[in-house]
């Protein structure tokens, strides 16, 4: 298949799944052609099959700010023609999948137009779909998209709830790439990061708001306090000058390890004891998830997407979002038990492999593009 791939090209994990996903259908052969304003976050070397186009948007005096939406369109409808297109697969409906309608109306005018795919990630339809000013235009392009997946069957939910919709939602669920995130030890010297009597806990988020950083600096506060432990943050976003206070107000900056945004962070997830992810809602939680794929239990919120991620008492432990102390409690009791905590490892690692494996969803979506190319067989039953 000739596939075009829209994401925004940020380290947030929509960008991160679109990525992913495009590099393994290039490996099994289909040509992909990412269409973004820079190249992709993960996208960071060459591959065959893969293209890369700009989006160029012109900047004009009488412009508050540079539109995206419309010079989107008009790429993908370029790349479109181009390389004769079956699919353009848009992650974050807002603005991809109106900027994807355009192309298709643009295209149809000349015959032949590619199906549109829309992935729903989470906050396009939880936060910024549900505000006023995009909801419409949110729903409209859902449904006038060919095919539509989300990321767990609670933002498809969600989905639902908040929007008309009239198409049916196929819930694929994110995966990890097992060549790359698994539990080995020599992966990561965690002597960078911690003296061998100390436990080493890691937050990785894009620091906004919806993370909750704050709560992640109370728990590994009270963590501290009762056991010897260092705090790894990784990633960069809104909150890190807040968080960054917080550490020093606590007087705990001996303890916190700012890495900033990382790329390889399967070089460094391996050396965690435990992961925090205590965020107001996640739509899925892919950081958790990669942490999962290395045996890394997580301490996080419950409800949302995190609880189809995360095993509760079996793979991670979940409290209310807020429950700082529940949270922090559960972390100390967990790492006192030594073999708790191991059977908590070898949990996340089946658990992630059961699940999530790269190849099986990879497939999936695979056979959700036949079927949205009306090439699948009748009794594959997904419903497009
Ligand atoms: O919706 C967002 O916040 C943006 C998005 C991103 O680009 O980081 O994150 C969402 O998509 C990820 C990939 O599917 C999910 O793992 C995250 O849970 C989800 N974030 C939220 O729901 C807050």
């Amino acid at each position: 298949m000739k596939i075009g791939i829209t994401c925004y090209p940020s380290a947030g994990g929509s960008g991160i799944v679109a990525t992913e996903l495009g590099m393994k259908l290039a490996e099994r052969g289909h040509q992909v052609h990412f269409i973004s304003s820079e190249p992709p976050f993960r996208l960071n070397t060459y591959m065959e099959n893969v293209f890369y186009h700009p989006i160029t948007v012109a900047n004009y005096p009488l412009f508050k700010s540079p539109p995206y939406t419309l010079p989107l369109a008009v790429k993908m409808a370029e790349i479109s023609k181009n390389y004769d297109l079956d699919l353009l697969h848009v992650h974050y409906a807002i603005p991809h999948a109106a900027s994807a309608y355009l192309a298709r109306e643009i295209l149809s005018a000349e015959g032949k137009a590619p199906k549109i795919i829309t992935t729903l990630h989470g906050t396009d339809i939880t936060l910024v779909g549900a505000d006023a000013s995009f909801h419409d235009i949110t729903q409209f392009s859902i449904n006038r998209s060919d095919g539509v997946t989300a990321v767990s069957n609670y933002l498809a939910e969600e989905t639902v709830r908040e929007f008309n919709i009239t198409k049916d939602i196929k819930v694929i669920h994110n995966f990890f790439d097992s060549s790359r995130f698994e539990p080995s030890a020599n992966k990561c010297a965690k002597s960078q990061f911690a003296a061998e009597n100390e436990f080493l806990i890691i937050h990785l988020s894009n620091f906004r708001p919806v993370k909750r950083a704050p709560d992640v600096i109370d728990i590994f506060d009270r963590i501290q306090k009762t056991l010897p432990a260092k705090l790894l943050l990784i990633g960069e976003g809104p909150d890190t000058t807040l968080v960054r206070r917080l550490v020093k107000r606590k007087g705990i900056e001996d303890s916190v390890i700012f890495l900033g945004a990382q790329v390889r962070v399967e070089e460094i997830l391996p050396c965690g004891d435990l992961f925090l992810l205590p965020s107001q809602e996640e739509s899925f939680g892919l950081s958790a998830l990669e942490a999962m794929a290395c045996g890394v239990p997580l301490i996080g919120s419950l409800g949302s997407g995190i609880s189809e991620v995360i095993s509760d008492g079996e793979t991670g432990l979940l409290h209310p979002v807020g429950d700082t102390p529940a949270m922090a409690n559960s972390a100390i009791e967990l790492l006192k038990d030594t073999a708790r905590h191991k059977r908590f490892q070898e949990a996340s690692i089946s658990r992630a492999r059961e699940n999530f494996l790269d190849t099986n969803i990879v497939t999936e979506y695979e056979r959700y593009y036949e079927c949205v190319l009306e090439r699948c067989r009748q009794d594959e039953n997904l419903r497009v």
